[in-house]
């Protein structure tokens, strides 16, 4: 394996990835990426011009897709619409790059006979209560949420599909959420580091309980690539760091890292249909391939985090004030 096509490679995770692998092996990488609101060729500022091609084109594009796979090795699929609220107030972006683009992405697959790697989220588990002592594993049923995450679903469907029907060499991982540099300001704790740095209150949605289970983007990219490496064809691996905060913890810790009272916070509208909890175990990918996270400590990575938000305003500010009216649009 020497050339990976990285689909989504200028979004939040998918450039992580590219980083990563540029950093830690002498993989060659293209990413074919729409540059949708949410992708940043910023992000993959300083990559090697021998190691490193970028494609502006549509996941869903049949000819341009099968151009590109005919010179991959291995696909990583990240490409997607990634943002719940989004997908409340306009779901069809969902359906046509999350279904229509990872069936494009299948067929390529299988008509080149493409080592292929679908990324997907815990978000296909549905939610847990807060004291149930179970968390996802690779068996738990699919029972999503949202529109986002019932096309997240969809795609998975597909890719098992396609690897029982017709063979194609895929595996899949489903991942808590990702925190780091390079998120976009939409998201969560970047949306609420960013407010503290332009004086505005953090916003918490209804009363903050829910908890999710974050993960350093970059232990992701080392799962995948592990899992790339590693990982049996045709299997599911779930990637977790332990990581469970509820959000009123987060949104308390990042005010009191940043020098400010803890509970200066709003309470603002709750997002329709809400996931209490999510929380993976990994003891699949840590027993049978051998991955360990390598940031043990949320509060280090956090604290990483909101460092490198304060040192790229320049990366982030020009989709800021857009972000927020769309928020104080719906009241959040
Ligand atoms: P993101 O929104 O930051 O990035 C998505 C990227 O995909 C953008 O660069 C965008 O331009 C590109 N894109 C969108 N539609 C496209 C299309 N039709 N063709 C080509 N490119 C297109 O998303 P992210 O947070 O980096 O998520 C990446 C993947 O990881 C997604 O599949 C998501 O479901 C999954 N995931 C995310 C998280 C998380 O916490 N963010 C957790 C688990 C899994
Ligand atoms: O301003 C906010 N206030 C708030 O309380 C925002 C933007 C979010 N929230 C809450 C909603 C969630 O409980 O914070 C939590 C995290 O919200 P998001 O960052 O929107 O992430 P989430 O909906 O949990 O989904 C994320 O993780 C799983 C990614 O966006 C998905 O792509 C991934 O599949």
């Amino acid at each position: 394996m020497r050339r990976l096509l990285v689909t989504g490679g200028a979004g939040f995770i998918g450039s992580n990835f590219v980083h990563h692998v540029i950093d830690n092996t002498d993989l060659h990488v293209t990413v074919l990426d729409k540059l949708t609101y949410a992708g940043n060729l910023r992000s993959l500022d300083g990559l090697p011009g021998d190691r490193f091609a970028f494609v502006q084109g549509d996941i869903a594009d049949a000819a341009l897709v099968d151009s590109l796979f005919g010179d991959a090795d291995a696909v990583v699929h990240y490409a997607a619409e990634s943002h719940n609220d989004n997908s409340l107030h306009d779901p069809r972006p969902f359906l046509d790059t999350n279904i229509v683009g990872t069936y494009t992405l299948l067929e390529a697959a299988r008509r080149h006979g493409t080592r292929f790697h679908h990324i997907s989220t815990d978000e296909v588990y549905g939610d847990l209560e807060l004291d149930d002592p179970a968390r996802f594993t690779e068996t738990t049923p699919y029972n999503p949420s949202s529109p986002y995450s019932s096309t997240k679903a969809g795609s998975d469907l597909l890719v098992r599909a396609w690897v029982r029907s017709f063979g194609v060499q895929a595996t899949i991982s489903n991942c808590s959420n990702n925190y780091g540099p390079y998120q976009h300001v939409e998201k969560f704790i970047p949306r609420q580091i960013t407010n503290v740095i332009r004086g505005i209150r953090p916003k918490l949605y209804g009363a903050g309980e829910n908890v999710r289970d974050w993960i350093h983007a970059d232990d992701h990219s080392s799962a995948v690539l592990t899992i790339l490496e590693r990982g049996r064809i045709g299997e599911t691996y779930l990637i977790g760091a332990d990581g469970e905060r509820s959000n009123k913890e987060v949104v308390e810790l990042i005010l009191e890292e940043m020098g400010q009272p803890r509970d200066a916070y709003d309470h603002v509208t709750d997002r329709a249909g809400h996931d209490l909890r999510y929380a993976i175990d990994s003891t699949k990918l840590r027993t049978e391939l051998g991955w360990m996270p390598a940031y043990s400590d949320f509060e280090s990575g956090l604290g990483a985090t909101i460092a490198w938000y304060r040192d790229h305003e320049d990366w982030w500010a020009p989709a800021k004030d857009e972000t927020e009216a769309f928020y104080a649009s719906k009241g959040q």
